[in-house]
């Protein structure tokens, strides 16, 4: 690897993580039960039967973790809130201790001159809101503004930057219409009821969010995006791939920076949602301040006759990662640059980049994991490309700070600079890690 990397002055390294994947302690402090303490203890849903009761134990070790932040050089960290720490019925009672553990990790972060970007929403739904119908009750929307109401009166002297959801597609669609996340229906008019509910809870909660962080707050929402790309150039492959992209990429973008749904997606949803209330679509496309992009591997598309959709994603040759994904590091690049094309965000942060990887510990006890360096490097190359081309890329955050619940597929996929032994949660810094400490000092690589 000789290229050498230099990103612009004041670019932010990160590493993020979430709750419900590191935290563990899931009835510690007071905490209410979320969605996926009820779908990881539902047999058969998580292989090898795991569950996020202990994961990473970070809810009792962060300390140790902040340590190993500062080891790694990290500028910043994306963590996310738990809803039922907080309120453990979703609404109504507020509890002490969870506030409590966020204070403390904050300062405990910016003591170690480490800057914290909080997700609010990465999944762990309050499950009292999921009895009363979750994403699908309209009424959940305005329990969250609540949430983030409360949360930010707390922490916004102190948080400046703030992420109301985390992949808004995966909640709605794997959760409601896949079934293969909490809460685990398969119905796409829930799907789509959730979907547009996530959407206007991130307009509603914009209003707290800068009322108590002040106006020097940045806020954003992250969304699981992707390159997307025909399998061929016949106009059945082409019109699959205006698909997919409108499925995964558009339906969130459009609403977001236009303030409407797109109409191919509308027309193929016929019947399935509800007319949007009169200022939802205002709500929705409120302005706010960077857009954040999870980044992983591409989608090629091609004309298929079953599904809705009617996309089969071709098997590319070539490298892959554990989870079967294609490593395609270009598609960053597309990515970016088609967005910015697109929909023109002030400030853009790839707040997920990662690989998972088989890894083990040698008789050294290190890790080598060159090819997540590899994987790594490669995306990095894209990013400043992208950065060269005009793409306001502020910040980059590696996915994950350390091995962790990779839900339906348990403790089975490491994606961590740091790797976990669960058996006795001794952490050591992977090679990855120790390389990304260098790129974290040097603002790239010299
Ligand atoms: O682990 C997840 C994370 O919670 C959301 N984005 C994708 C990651 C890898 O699958």
């Amino acid at each position: 690897m000789t290229q050498h990397l230099t990103f612009p002055p004041g670019f932010v390294w990160g590493a993020a993580t979430a709750s419900y994947q590191i935290e563990g302690a899931w009835q510690a402090g007071g905490k209410g039960e979320s969605i996926w303490d009820r779908f990881s203890h539902t047999h058969g849903k998580i292989e090898d039967g795991h569950t996020g009761d202990a994961a990473c134990d970070h809810y009792h070790l962060w300390p140790r973790d902040v340590a190993l932040m500062q080891d790694l050089g990290l500028h910043a960290y994306r963590f996310s809130i738990a809803w039922p720490r907080i309120l453990p019925t979703g609404r109504g009672a507020v509890n002490a201790a969870g506030l409590d553990f966020y204070d403390q990790l904050v300062d405990g972060l910016l003591a170690a001159g480490i800057q914290p970007y909080a997700t609010l929403y990465h999944w762990d739904l309050p499950q009292a809101l999921q009895d009363l119908g979750g994403w699908t009750n309209r009424d959940v929307a305005h329990w969250f503004a609540d949430y983030a109401d409360i949360v930010s009166r707390r922490l916004g002297d102190r948080i400046q930057h703030w992420i109301t959801h985390n992949e808004p597609w995966v909640v709605a669609f794997m959760g409601e219409w896949l079934g293969v996340h909490a809460p685990g229906n398969r119905d796409l008019r829930r799907a789509l009821a959730a979907s547009h509910h996530l959407l206007v809870s991130h307009g509603l909660a914009l209003e707290p969010l800068r009322a108590n962080a002040g106006p020097a707050a940045r806020l954003g929402i992250t969304l699981n995006l992707t390159a997307v790309y025909p399998a061929s150039d016949r106009s059945g492959d082409e019109a699959a791939a205006q698909r997919q992209d409108g499925f995964i990429n558009r339906w969130f973008l459009d609403p977001l920076y236009r303030g409407r749904y797109p109409d191919d997606m509308l027309a193929l949803f016929e019947g399935q949602m509800a007319e949007p209330q009169a200022n939802d679509m205002a709500l929705i496309s409120r302005p706010f301040d960077f857009l954040g992009v999870n980044y992983y591997t591409r989608s090629v598309c091609k004309a298929a006759r079953n599904g809705l959709l009617q996309i089969d994603t071709v098997q590319q040759p070539g490298e892959h990662t554990e989870m079967g994904w294609e490593v395609y590091p270009e598609g960053l690049y597309d990515l970016l640059t088609r967005v910015q094309r697109d929909y023109a965000p002030a400030s853009i942060y790839i707040t997920e980049n990662g690989a998972a990887y088989a890894d083990t510990v040698n008789g050294e006890g290190q890790v080598r994991d060159t090819r997540r360096e590899v994987y790594l490097y490669e995306h990095f190359i894209q990013a400043q490309r992208a950065i060269a081309a005009g793409v306001p890329l502020h910040g980059y955050f590696v996915w994950s700070l350390m091995d962790n619940f990779e839900w339906s597929f348990g403790y089975n996929k490491r994606f961590g600079l740091i790797y976990i032994d669960y058996a006795t949660q001794a952490r050591t810094i992977k090679q990855s890690g120790l390389w990304y400490s260098q790129v974290t000092r040097q603002n790239g690589l010299a």
